[in-house]
């Protein structure tokens, strides 16, 4: 059985599968997949993942994982005896529900317009109000994040692989100057200083000291006191 292979892309959504494969201390190899040279629309890539997204994950035994929820769900569950995934199935429903708000709406509906305007607009000269809409539609799906977390440290409380998926839009805020939300910009400041977080941010080319530097936006922040979902 080969080592498992990350498809992934430097400072994409990738880069929350990179670091859920390094906290849990797998061996892993990786494939940098060029986006806007196409190569994830090319017939070998395809025939890895026919939808041409990245991230894909390639396991031991040859089986591909396409979506990153799955593959953080599966990493969380089968890797260091599943210490990442939690245990109660109302945390583990609450951690379905973050990571798919994360990536279908914060990243699928809002950092999509900003990164990609012109899968949005029919005509090109409307791909700057898109981008101005997808930086609103973020920042108001960032602020519903913060209300979905525990109020403090980690989202679930203790570390689990929701936090990856979290920390890649918060990283991406940051990279386009959008406000994070206090709860949100805490969670932040708090990956930023894990190992496995430094460690990839150099490999994908970024200065981690340069990072969350930024004042938070104080809307959508939660105080200790207030109500977390179950
Ligand atoms: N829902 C998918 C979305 C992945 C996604 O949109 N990845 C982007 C990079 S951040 C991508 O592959 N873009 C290239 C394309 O869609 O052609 C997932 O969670 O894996």
């Amino acid at each position: 059985m080969s080592n498992m292979c990350l498809y992934m892309a430097p400072g994409s959504c990738s880069t929350a599968a990179n670091i859920i494969l390094e906290e849990v201390e797998e061996v892993f190899e990786v494939a940098v997949i060029n986006i806007p040279a196409g190569e994830n629309r090319r017939p070998e890539y395809l025939a890895i993942n026919p939808r041409g997204t990245i991230p894909s994950l390639r396991l031991r035994d040859g089986s591909v994982l396409t979506d990153l929820v799955a593959i953080a769900e599966w990493l969380g569950r089968n890797c260091r005896r599943g210490r990442y995934w939690p245990g109660h199935p109302a945390l583990q429903k609450r951690a379905q529900m973050i990571m798919r708000h994360v990536t279908e709406v914060v990243h699928g509906q809002g950092f999509a317009r900003v990164f990609v305007p012109e899968a949005f607009a029919c005509d090109p000269r409307e791909a700057a109000q898109v981008m101005e809409e997808g930086r609103r539609i973020a920042g108001q799906a960032l602020a519903e994040a913060a209300r979905m977390l525990d109020v403090e440290a980690y989202a679930l409380g203790a570390f689990s692989v929701v936090d990856p998926i979290l920390f890649y839009v918060e990283f991406w805020a940051d990279m386009k100057s959008i406000p994070l939300p206090v709860r949100l910009l805490d969670h932040y400041r708090l990956m930023l200083k894990r190992d496995a977080v430094y460690r990839v941010l150099r490999e994908e080319g970024y200065n981690p000291a340069r990072l969350g530097l930024a004042p938070a936006h104080e809307s959508g922040a939660l105080r200790k006191n207030d109500n977390v979902p179950p």
